[in-house]
């Protein structure tokens, strides 16, 4: 089979984000862009000859094509073999773990999470290292300077390769392994859960319902919850993952997930509420009647993940990225163990991981997910908490109140101001940056500044330094605001404003999150000139 060596130029703007590149569809689907991207992130690692690599996606618009692409150049470039979802699908955790599982050389991952999916949406793409996690800044940084001197990129002349169909085929000298996609996943997630117990809940009357939101977490569930676990049918909902998500916002929050939070709060809702994200990473946890934060489920989960066998001998330690809630810490703190504070990003963690530095861990954006595998894991993070609730028979409600009165509680929220002008963005971070050293000992909004800084951060394993990974603000009352730059979007800057307010009084736990962050969210306007520098009278998210 012939293979085209085609001339290329540099593209602008090819610098992967918190999680690899994300960028509008039809941007990826212009001439040479994806293909220059490919050979850059296979430049970036050294090559691929005589390289395997794990290939599959969330489902999005283009993820057929693209995969099709990603073949045709990894078999030009020499790569021996090419492990692949069947039809291109893989959740973001169980590529994780078949990276890991088959011992390849890392993988690629066609997925933008949570962002939508269409044609006028969005589309990503990542590689992951070969310990099965997002590729560090070191590996993205050597990517980003191979897209900037990029002069050709490699590519079979071939046929589409008929990915329907599980087995092996070859195109030109490179093997294609097709898999069922959900297979070795589900293997998995029953070495670490009590599946016995997890049935007996659910044929004891336990109801719950799964939101896949359209979206690849679907044949997953459907197989796990349905198929192994027996929960009833249609526990699954919107199981079908579909290019454009349903048309919908496939990120598991109060405002996305919508549908969900309306089920679960009535009186007779199900017992157990849970939505994934697009790829299948993220998670929202309800029970009936009350949302758990991401922050907080974290924490209750590090209190009790001893009651499932894959972590009964205890934890080695937790991570939790910079803005997600002080929960995690104070679990950590009560039973002895380390907890790390990382910055925003899945790919911090991995160090930690792989160094046996910790078993858990959790960001606020959704995100938990443990040893078991190099990425979060919404479908992990269900599962744990069945065991959990299978273990303690107790209700989601009542669980959380137990937490609080053990552990306090850390009222959190967080504010998004979504496509907000570059120039703006900039001009009010870079302002409340300038002002950091000024704002100890000063009041803002009744709250005294105890401590202001820009969080860096020493990774403990390599000893590399991260900076610049967003600016803390604590108040004397315990109470903290974090702004940063979302690093995941695609069109403008995403304000992110993280409030978190600590409270030990039992006796005001149970008050409403918003009225507990008021003081702080006043605060934090005032300090940063968030309506002024925005013209934006409140977020346009609150999650
Ligand atoms: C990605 C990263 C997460 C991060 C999140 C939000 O999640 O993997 O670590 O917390 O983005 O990042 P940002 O605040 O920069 O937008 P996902 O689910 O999109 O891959």
């Amino acid at each position: 089979m012939e293979i085209a060596t085609v001339r290329t130029a540099p593209i602008a703007g090819q610098k992967p984000g918190t999680s690899g590149l994300r960028k509008k569809t039809r941007v990826f689907m212009e001439t040479h862009f994806l293909e220059n991207y490919v050979q850059a992130i296979f430049d970036g690692i050294g090559g691929v000859e005589g390289k395997s690599l794990v290939i599959g996606g969330d489902g999005r618009y283009f993820n057929d094509r693209a995969a099709q692409v990603i073949l045709r150049m990894m078999a030009a470039n020499g790569a021996a073999r090419a492990i692949v979802g069947q039809g291109a699908l893989l959740s973001t955790p169980a590529a994780s773990h078949l990276i890991r599982s088959r011992g390849t050389d890392g993988g690629l991952i066609l997925s933008a999470s949570h962002n939508p999916g269409g044609e006028d949406a969005d589309f990503g793409l990542k590689y992951n290292t070969p310990n099965g996690g997002p590729a560090p800044e070191g590996v993205t940084d050597r990517i980003f300077e191979a897209t900037k001197t990029i002069s050709e990129y490699r590519i079979l002349v071939a046929q589409d390769v008929d990915l329907s169909a599980i087995g092996t085929t070859t195109l030109g000298s490179m093997e294609v392994e097709i898999v069922d996609p959900v297979t070795d996943y589900a293997a998995l997630m029953e070495t670490l859960f009590d599946f016995g117990a997890i049935r007996a809940l659910f044929a004891g009357g336990f109801r719950m319902r799964f939101d896949a939101m359209h979206a690849v977490t679907g044949p997953y569930a459907r197989e796990i919850l349905e198929g192994r676990l027996g929960a009833a049918p249609g526990t699954v909902v919107n199981a079908q993952p579909s290019p454009d998500f349903g048309g919908g916002h496939p990120d598991p929050n109060p405002i996305w997930a919508r549908d969900l939070v309306d089920v679960m709060m009535p009186e007779g809702a199900p017992d157990f509420g849970a939505a994934s994200d697009g790829d299948g990473d993220r998670n929202m946890i309800l029970g009936k009647g009350v949302y758990v934060t991401p922050s907080d489920s974290l924490a209750l989960l590090a209190a009790h993940a001893h009651r499932a066998p894959g972590y009964s001998g205890g934890l080695k330690g937790v991570a939790r990225s910079m803005p997600t809630s002080g929960a995690v810490d104070r679990v950590a703190a009560a039973m002895g163990m380390p907890c790390y504070e990382t910055p925003t990003g899945w790919k911090f963690f991995g160090n930690l991981l792989d160094d046996g530095k910790v078993t858990l861990c959790g960001e606020e954006s959704a995100g938990t997910g443990s040893d078991h595998v190099r990425e979060k894991d919404g479908l992990w993070a269900v599962l744990l908490w069945l065991n959990i609730l299978a273990d303690t028979k107790t209700s989601v409600k009542d669980l959380m109140e137990a937490h609080w009165r053990t552990y306090g509680r850390n009222y959190y929220s967080r504010h998004d101001y979504e496509d907000v002008e570059s120039e703006k963005a900039n001009a009010l971070y870079d302002g409340l940056r300038a002002a950091l050293p000024s704002l100890p000992g000063r009041s803002f909004g009744g709250l005294t500044v105890s401590s202001a800084d820009e969080f860096a951060y020493d990774d403990p394993v390599d000893g590399s330094r991260s900076e610049r990974q967003g600016l803390r603000i604590g108040f004397e009352d315990g109470g903290r605001v974090v702004f940063r730059l979302s690093g995941t979007g695609t069109v403008g800057a995403t304000l992110r404003v993280y409030l978190e307010a600590l409270e030990t009084d039992p006796e005001r736990m149970g008050r409403d999150p918003a009225e507990a962050l008021a003081a702080i969210a006043e605060a934090a306007d005032e300090m940063a000139g968030i309506r002024r520098h925005t013209g934006r009278e409140g977020p346009d998210v609150i999650t």
